[in-house]
């Protein structure tokens, strides 16, 4: 959340500020800004409330020029949406723009206020301005040491770029809490808080790590570590190409996301396979597998659409490799006294390696007795990822609106390939990896197909655009996706959806239905459909609007519209009944108008806890 883009160069870097921070709103999208120092070393600051085209238009006719500035693209957590609030914050000749939170700002900006700084925002990011500025003031000593000295009053995280217009030729940049990566430039160097900003002006990166603190001039780069001792960042060539964040012939990234399946599962498929007999994880060696043969249990972590993806692979440890499988959402994992079970495995879902909240998950079970730990992620250079014993990647390439839904499916790919993994490192013999590759093989080509079906889609999404609430039902492993299903349409559309497994409905939610309570059933042909029928037959008897996804005949009344499902195998049925669920949030939102990638309220990435 919140995104920081900034530049030191040669030329006017006014266009690639407003291009890169709009390649980060996604991140946040409360409100925007900019700092640049001009020719004659005055600082030039322009911010506005609302999406980085009210900025854009601020900028327009204003013959803007600077070699070195800073962005912002703001979610908001201390003080109100407004101007004043808006990064980059200043205190005299120092500007910072920030990612995070400061926890004991109320008691450093009583310290600050004593000492005669006037705030101008409510913000926690001008608590860490002034003080940088106290510190130089008070030692006389240059801008890096007050910056050093500041960190150590700091709780929280405080990912963030500084600029002094006392000295034009470099920015600090320190790293914490949230990402930050420094793309290398001829004579020139930039930094972001993620590479898709920077790639319009290179294909080189540094990614700090945590705790890094960075001089970033043109020509040179020092970093430091946080024992601030003077380090080699490893430099990575990124092959990600700018047209790939790009929306190209879609209206939204979020349909481009939902088309995109196809080939985001077919990249993560084959990029597990050997010799298209048999899964190969690189990156799993002795260890993994010595720690796979012996594990009893497994405990996945995770939040938001990461957490059903985890939800639905408890089915498959439970019925496919008989393990004993926990899901937690991660704010809760780490909210109370933990009881880890015996050989327990530690898994983490995340797309952007960046959630706080299972970052935080990750770093308390490592301080606890499991086996050990494993991240899946889209990110390979996310906290995430390096804080974890080891890594799977979703390959599910740049993902942008808010609403995932690619790195849902890629993340049920890598699930169920490292449970197969697992089934067969345990079982000694690889049947079953045969099985399911034979299964997954045919999936993106079945994906492709039903994409024909929008259609149909589409107008049963016309008839709820209008509705106040819904309900998703499902049963067993499709219990997750009636999950999945409803948060998309909560998140995009702001219709109140829940999700109920099929069997409970009587214990409660029955009481809802009546004709303005659409019921969203997922009921794919399996042993579980005799029971799902039943509930069907009771909402239908009690007047409930009902739509069913099967590929099943279902006569039980001329009022149940049904979608029909072509037949796919059971074991990954859960990864292709969540791609109509999308279409449907998606179209429902469309019909119904709202900013489909940058829902309100929501960032992608949440970075804070
Ligand atoms: N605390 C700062 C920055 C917010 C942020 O990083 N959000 O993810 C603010 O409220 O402006």
């Amino acid at each position: 959340m919140c995104g920081i883009v900034a530049a030191v160069t040669q030329r006017n870097i006014i266009n690639f500020l407003l291009k890169s921070i709009q390649k980060l709103e996604y991140r946040g999208y409360d409100s925007s800004g900019l700092a640049l120092i001009n020719s004659n070393n005055h600082l030039i600051r322009i911010r506005s409330v609302g999406k980085v085209n009210e900025l854009i238009k601020k900028t327009k006719n204003k013959k803007l020029f600077g070699k070195i500035g800073v962005a912002h693209t703001r979610w908001a957590t201390h003080g109100r949406v407004s101007k004043e609030n808006t990064h980059p914050h200043v205190s005299s000749h120092i500007t910072i723009v920030h990612n995070g939170i400061i926890n004991n700002s109320l008691e450093l900006r009583l310290f600050l206020e004593k000492k005669g700084y006037i705030f101008n925002s409510d913000t926690d990011t001008e608590v860490i301005v002034h003080l940088i500025h106290w510190e130089q003031k008070k030692t006389g000593k240059s801008l890096l040491e007050a910056v050093y000295n500041s960190l150590i009053k700091l709780n929280g995280n405080y990912s963030m770029v500084i600029m002094d217009t006392n000295n034009i030729s470099k920015l600090i940049a320190v790293c914490s809490g949230s990402p930050l990566v420094i793309g290398l430039g001829s004579k020139e160097n930039f930094i972001a808080s993620d590479q898709i900003a920077l790639l319009n002006v290179t294909k080189r990166f540094i990614y700090l790590k945590e705790g890094d603190i960075a001089i970033i001039k043109p020509e040179k780069i020092k970093i430091f570590n946080k024992k601030y001792l003077i380090v080699n960042r490893k430099i990575i060539h990124s092959n990600l190409k700018y047209e790939h964040s790009k929306k190209g012939k879609y209206k939204y990234y979020m349909e481009k996301e939902i088309y995109e399946q196809p080939m985001s599962i077919e990249n993560t498929i084959k990029n597990y396979l050997k010799n298209n007999t048999s899964i190969y994880f690189k990156k799993l060696g002795k260890k993994e597998k010595n720690i796979f043969l012996h594990l009893e249990h497994i405990q996945i972590v995770a939040c938001g659409t990461s957490y059903h993806a985890a939800m639905v692979s408890k089915y498959w440890f439970e019925s496919l490799a008989n393990i004993p499988c926990d899901v937690e959402v991660a704010s809760e994992f780490s909210s109370r006294k933990l009881v880890v079970r015996k050989k327990s495995y530690f898994i983490t879902l995340s797309q952007s390696g960046e959630t706080a909240d299972t970052l935080i998950a990750l770093r308390i079970a490592k301080k606890l007795n499991y086996l050990g730990n494993l991240a899946i992620s889209n990110m390979p250079n996310s906290s995430l990822v390096q804080e974890s014993d080891t890594f799977l990647l979703t390959h599910a390439g740049i993902e942008i609106g808010v609403a995932s839904t690619k790195s849902f499916t890629t993340q049920l790919i890598v699930l169920l390939m490292l449970v197969t993994k697992i089934i067969s490192i345990k079982q000694k013999k690889n049947q079953i990896e045969k099985k399911i590759i034979k299964i997954l093989t045919i999936l993106p080509n079945t994906i492709k197909n039903f994409f024909e079906k929008n259609k149909e889609i589409k107008n049963i999404a016309k008839k709820l655009s209008n509705k106040k609430n819904m309900l998703f039902l499902g049963r067993g492993i499709q219990y997750p996706i009636a999950m999945e299903g409803a948060l998309k349409v909560k998140e995009i559309s702001y219709i109140h959806a829940e999700a109920y497994p099929s069997g409970e409905l009587k214990h409660g939610p029955l009481a809802l239905i009546d004709s303005n309570m659409p019921v969203i059933i997922i009921a794919p042909k399996n042993s579980l459909i005799e029971k799902t029928k039943k509930n069907i037959q009771e909402i239908d008897a009690r007047g409930g609007v009902i739509y069913i996804l099967s590929d099943e005949e279902i006569n039980i009344s001329k009022n149940i519209k049904i979608l029909k499902m072509p037949y796919i195998d059971e074991i990954v049925a859960p990864i292709f009944y969540i791609i109509p669920l999308q279409l449907l949030a998606y179209y429902i939102a469309l019909s119904k108008g709202t900013n489909i990638d940058q829902p309100r309220n929501l960032a992608k990435s949440v970075t804070v806890e």
